[in-house]
């Protein structure tokens, strides 16, 4: 009890403690300051609750920084990917298309969007609105922000349903991304190979010599690609030929909606 020092004014007394005994005024002090203390308590576990630890792996190069981690355990992971698998719309049609050199190709994956009211996203040189929360995707949503602080509006879906599926080498740089906000990229199904390249080493002309950084995203990871990385970087999902079960990305992105821009 010597932690509670004679004389130190509890936030809480009120000016009413003044006229009590000093030996009254200490004993309040004391029960005041472990009421307080209590509730510093009650507010931890609160915060705990929501604040979902998880070790993070720091990966680094020249503008790249990522963070890694097992966001889900390999059971919750089993569940989301089931209830995923039921609950989100794929794009058919022209949104299930790109546009490259003046033409439209089927994209080699399924792809859907979701996210707040009223958002639209174009990428590849198509418009894709998003479609209204699921509750599956509210939750994952909520587990990242929980985790990293971050709060998200929108997300990606692309479901491969095998090693022939794939995503070609890109940036996630378009105009309506908010360019401070970190991209979130969460994986289920099977573990496939992730690459990045830096932009001054691609292709014949490239004029540095910047080795690719590789990862493998396994089932219920996190990947968070932090600003600059997607200036600088372009990341792909090539075709692994091994892989035969179908795996799930959901990158959850911060839109600035047309209204503010
Ligand atoms: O499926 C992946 O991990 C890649 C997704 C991706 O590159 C993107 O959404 O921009």
């Amino acid at each position: 009890m010597e932690k509670f020092v004679i004389g130190e004014q509890s936030k809480r007394s009120s000016t009413s403690d003044v006229q009590k005994s000093p030996k009254k005024k200490m004993k309040l002090e004391i029960s005041e300051r472990m009421k307080e203390e209590d509730a510093e308590e009650d507010e931890d576990a609160a915060s705990a609750e929501f604040s979902h630890p998880v070790p993070w792996r720091k990966i680094e190069a020249d503008r790249l920084d990522c963070d890694y981690a097992l966001l889900f355990s390999k059971q919750e992971a089993d569940q989301l990917f089931k209830q995923l698998e039921e609950e989100v719309v794929y794009s058919t049609g022209e949104r299930a298309k790109v546009h490259v050199f003046g033409k439209m190709h089927d994209i080699p994956r399924k792809q859907a969007t979701y996210g707040d009211v009223g958002l639209i996203y174009t990428y590849s040189g198509v418009k894709h609105s998003a479609r209204p929360w699921t509750p599956t995707l509210e939750h994952i949503r909520d587990a990242v922000t929980k985790t990293t602080g971050r709060t998200f509006n929108f997300v990606l879906v692309n479901r491969y349903k095998d090693g022939l599926d794939r995503m070609g080498e890109h940036r996630d740089d378009e105009r309506e991304l908010d360019p401070v906000s970190p991209i979130a990229s969460v994986s289920f199904g099977a573990a496939r190979d992730f690459i990045f390249r830096h932009r001054d080493a691609r292709g014949k002309q490239s004029c540095r010599q910047i080795e690719p950084v590789k990862l493998e995203l396994a089932h219920g990871s996190l990947l968070l690609m932090n600003p600059p990385t997607n200036t600088f970087w372009y990341h792909s999902l090539p075709v692994r030929k091994k892989v035969l079960s179908p795996r799930i990305n959901l990158t959850f992105r911060r839109i600035i909606p047309a209204s503010k821009k």
